[in-house]
Parts: structure tokens; sequence; C-alpha cells
């Protein structure tokens, strides 16, 4: 496989170095700064999965372990491991091992099928792929061996369950404890990755027809995970409760599982956000902060309205972030669930936004905060580039010493994503309150937020195309109580024929192996698409257009 660096666009040397000196970037790998911390309370439990407890020093020995383990399989620092595990305690052995070896994780998510695996792998050149045996009736296992048939390269398929089949490899035997863990750590420590490399590669939420990988390195990362940690109070005491898939930017570093055992809590691992199961173990297990996105917050209200939140007595902060929070829900945090609410504003492509959690009430509930970092730069832009008046909306552009300057080989891409001088468009429209804070009003990206969970319309619509023969489609977001957006489709039928129906357009997209989120719910055929000026078709009519359609119930 091709290094690494050749894919990935550095920092400006004059940035980096003003970034190290002003101390967010540290020079130490991630791998380092874990094992350092855990020697500090060895014995203090770090990770919790249902009956599974892990000290800090257990963890870091296991990480140890794995990681030695999987160079003896014969993948090097440097080489790419396809992650695609549900949340459990192998997740965050596996990051802790991979960031140890400099073993670099792409972090696909549960939800991701063929389509999306196969084009992870590739683009990554992974050599190996972790997944559970089995989840939800998916068989993950029988799919990472198919991907291996395209694979050019060595092709690891590393399984987490009971049902390990022959030809795979067992993830939690080789995150056993080793005969002798002062060696493995000795072996390890000798060739550290340097802390300008890559410690992992996010997705991108998506504007294109494939997503984007986000090469995140170790130096950036860290910061992001401490830094983030100082702004949601973690600290040694905190019990953070990861129930969002693990691989996303949010849990995983914002300050989430990095952050919290960087500062030396406890976290703890739960499958999915389900009210019942999540009140359950909060109380259980004293959780102080935890993170969620809109959507889930909304279930919670009201699973706690119902049943009162007397569970959540130890949660100090709940962090939403991932799509547009409404006022009235956040309004109803504290008093009903008796905790701080922080809004976090984040894109896995670096900049955050916090509120603080000292901001009045009036700022939390309204606004995305601001962010984290003094030198993070973010501009509000109109069409042309140019910065609108203070108090007006406008297209964030954002630098920062946690914001990467292009995704991974995309270079032709990259002249879209960002500036010339390296600003990333969000895509977000947002304006500014005369105390700093950012209000996100919209997007001017095409985008579909289904609760968090990003849809490029784009690779929706290419997929349409090619699996159906209508003549034109557009796919939108459709407002939704609960989602607050979920995926429209207008289409056009082919000449003579009839608009495929919504249900043979889900099946073949399933079919072809998109993942399950990304299927259109709604379909709209029309006769003909309204266009634009310039000729495109006007998604801007047609979000009005399913909008009002949604509103009168038609
Ligand atoms: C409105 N839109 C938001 C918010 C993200 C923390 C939190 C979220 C993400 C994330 C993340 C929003 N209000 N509070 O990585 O570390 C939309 C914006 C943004 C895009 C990024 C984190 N919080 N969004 O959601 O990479 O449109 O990251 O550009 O998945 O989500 O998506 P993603």
């Amino acid at each position: 496989a091709a290094p690494i660096s050749e894919g990935t666009v550095p920092w400006p040397d004059a940035d980096a170095a003003r970034y190290a000196a002003a101390g967010y970037w540290a020079g130490r790998p991630l791998g380092d700064l874990l094992r350092e911390r855990a020697e500090l309370t060895p014995d203090v439990t770090a990770l919790v999965d249902g009956d599974a407890r892990l000290s800090y020093a257990e963890l870091a020995d296991r990480a140890d372990a794995l990681a030695v383990r999987l160079l003896d399989l014969g993948l090097a620092a440097g080489d790419r491991i396809l992650v695609q595990l549900a949340n459990g305690w192998e997740f965050t052995v596996l990051t802790w091992a991979c960031l140890r070896a400099g073993i670099v994780p792409v972090m696909a998510l549960p939800a991701h099928r063929r389509l999306e695996l196969a084009y992870l792998a590739a683009h990554s050149e992974s050599a190996a792929i972790a997944v559970p045996d089995r989840l939800r009736d998916f068989d993950h296992q029988a799919l990472a061996h198919e991907l291996g048939k395209e694979a050019t390269g060595p092709w690891h398929v590393l399984v987490a369950g009971d049902e390990v089949h022959s030809g795979s490899v067992d993830l939690r035997a080789l995150c056993a404890l080793g005969e002798d863990p002062a060696a493995n750590r000795a072996r390890l420590d000798a060739a550290p990755p340097d802390s300008r490399d890559v410690a992992v590669f996010l997705l991108s939420g998506g504007t294109t027809g494939l997503p984007k990988l986000i090469a995140r390195t170790h130096d950036d990362y860290a910061y992001n995970a401490r830094a983030s940690a100082e702004l949601s109070a973690v600290d040694a005491d905190t019990v953070y409760l990861v129930s969002l898939p693990a691989g996303h930017n949010f849990p995983l570093a914002c300050p989430g599982i990095l952050g919290t055992l960087l500062a030396g809590g406890r976290v703890v691992m739960l499958p999915s956000p389900e009210p019942v199961r999540a009140f359950a173990t909060v109380a259980a297990e004293g959780v102080t902060h935890t993170a969620v996105v809109p959507a889930v917050a909304g279930r919670w209200l009201e699973h706690a309205e119902e049943h009162g939140a007397e569970q959540m007595r130890s949660l100090r902060v709940l962090q939403v972030g991932g799509s547009r929070l409404a006022d009235e829900l956040a309004r109803r945090v504290r008093p009903v669930l008796g905790t701080t609410l922080q809004q976090v504003f984040g894109m896995a492509e670096g900049l955050l936004n916090y509120t603080r959690l000292d901001d009045p009430e009036d700022v939390v509930c309204t606004t995305q905060g601001r962010p984290m970092c003094p030198d993070d730069e973010v501009r509000l832009v109109d069409e042309l580039d140019q910065d609108v008046p203070e108090g007006e909306p406008g297209s964030l552009l954002t630098r920062g010493p946690y914001t990467p300057r292009g995704y991974y080989r995309a270079a032709e891409h990259n002249t879209r994503a960002f500036t010339e001088d390296g600003w990333y468009r969000s895509g977000d429209i947002c304006r500014r309150t005369p105390e700093g804070n950012l209000v996100v009003g919209g997007r001017d990206k095409d985008m579909i937020n289904r609760g968090g969970e990003k849809v490029s319309a784009e690779e929706v619509e290419n997929l349409v195309y090619e699996l159906t023969d209508v003549s034109q489609v557009a796919a939108v977001a459709m407002p939704d109580p609960a989602l607050g957006e979920r995926v429209c489709l207008y289409v056009v039928a082919g000449p003579g024929r009839s608009a495929p129906a919504l249900d043979t357009i889900r099946a073949a997209m399933e079919e072809a192996g998109v993942a399950r989120f990304k299927l259109p719910e709604h379909l709209v055929a029309v006769e003909e698409l309204a266009a634009t000026k310039v000729g495109k078709i006007d998604k801007k009519a047609l979000r009005a257009d399913i909008a009002a359609r949604v509103e009168s119930g038609t």
C-alpha cells in the first residue's frame, strides 16, 4: 500500500510551527499519552461494557498485547485497518492498540454495507477489517470475507464475537493479556508513531458521490480530545457513557472515549441509546457525562417525562450535537433531566463549537456555542466569499489547529471543499450573536441530516440513476418531527414509463449494499423538476415543496 503521506494535505509549516509553539500540538503520539495516563492510576476502572470491566493497567496491557499481535500478523505501522465494530470493549482496545502501533483505523459505522465498505477498504488500501460476527441479524463476518475477494493486498478479517469462522482471526483472543506485558510495552515504546502522522481516518458527513476520508493526526486529535475534555469538565472523576456509534468523531474524541481516557476517567459502552437501558446504565454506573444527537435527546426527555428522571441523578453534562437542537427541546433539558446541557456544533473535519458550562441558560438553549480554540478561525461569508456584516447569516469557513487542510486523496474535490488558502467550507449557514456564539440556521451543502446521520444527496441520486430507469431524480431533506430530516426523492419517470415505487427503489438500493439510513423514505413522482437559472435542479424549491406537503398532510 502507498504511504499515507502521499494523500494527506499537511498544514503549512508556518501554521504548524505556530500551533506547536502555542502548545496545542504536544508532539506526542496518542498511544504514548494514553499509556502514560494509565500508569498514574493502574487499578482504577477505565472501561466498562456490560459485565466486562477493565482497569487502566488491564486496558493498556491488552492494547499493547493486541498491537504486538497485529504486528506479528504482518500489519505494519502506517497500514490501515477498516473498523466496523459495535460499541463494545473491543472497539476501545483496538483503537488504543492502533494508536500505539501506528496502525491507522478507518472509522466505518456499523450501518455501513457492502458498497460503502468496499469503497472505504479500496480507497484507504486497508489490509484488514474488524467486524462483529453478527449484529442485528446481519452477517458482518461473511461480508468481510466477501470484501477480501476484491482486495489486492493482504486481507485479515478480525472478528469480535462468539462465532469466529475458520479463516477469520479471533479479535478477543488477540486482546488477551500477553505473557510478558513489559516486553510488549518495550517493543512498542521503541517505535512510536510520529505525532505529526495520521492517527485515525474519520468519515466526512459527505456531500459528494462517495464519502471522503479525513486524516486526523496524533497532534491534532490529541488536542481535539484534551481541549474538549476541559470545556466539558471531563476529569478523573468522570464516567462517560458512549451510546452513539463509537467511531463517530463526537463520542470518540469530543471529548468522548479518548478525552475521558486521557483524563483518567471511566468509559462505559452501550450498543444503543435506547432510553430504558441507557437510563438504567446511567444509574448503575454513576454516569456523569454523555453525548447524544437531538433525536435521542428528544426520546430521553419523553422517557423522563413519563417515568421520571430519578435514574439520571448522577448525570452532570448532557452534550447534544450532530444536527440542530430545537430551542424548545433545549429548554426542557434542565427542568426535566436536572442536568447541564452543552450544545456541540462539530464536524469530523475539525472545528468544534461548544456552549460553555457556565453560559447563561439563554445562550445554552438558543445557540450552538463558540469555537473551542483561541486559534480557531471562523468566517461567515456570502456567495462571493466576502464576509457578511456582523450578525448576518453567512456560510461558515474555518481553519485551525485541528482542522486539516484537505481530504485524503481527493485533490480535485479539495479545490471545492477548501478555499485556496486552506479554509474548510463547512456548508453551514450560521450567524454570530453579539456575544460571539454561533447559531446554525441552515446549510448550503447538498446533504440530508437524518437525526445526525449524514446522507449525501448526490450519492443517493447517483444510486437511483444507476439502479432504476428514471429520467430525473433529486434527493431532498423532508422535515420530520422525530429525526429533523428524512430522505425524500423527487422522480421524473423514464419516457413512456411510470415512476418506480418507493419500495422498489429501496429494495434495489439495499440489494446493491447501501446503508439503510440512506434509503429514501418518501417519494414524490412529478412530470418535471423545476430548474434554476443555470439549469440545475432547483433543490430549494423542492425542499419548500416537500415542507409544504408535510405541513398540509398531502
Ligand atoms: C446544527 N448542525 C450541526 C449542531 C453538527 C460533535 C458534534 C457533531 C459532530 C458531527 C461532530 C450540529 N447544529 N449542533 O463531529 O465532534 C452538522 C453540520 C456539520 C455537520 C458535521 C462532533 N452539529 N451539525 O455532526 O462530521 O452540518 O459531525 O457541518 O457527522 O453536522 O457532521 P459530522
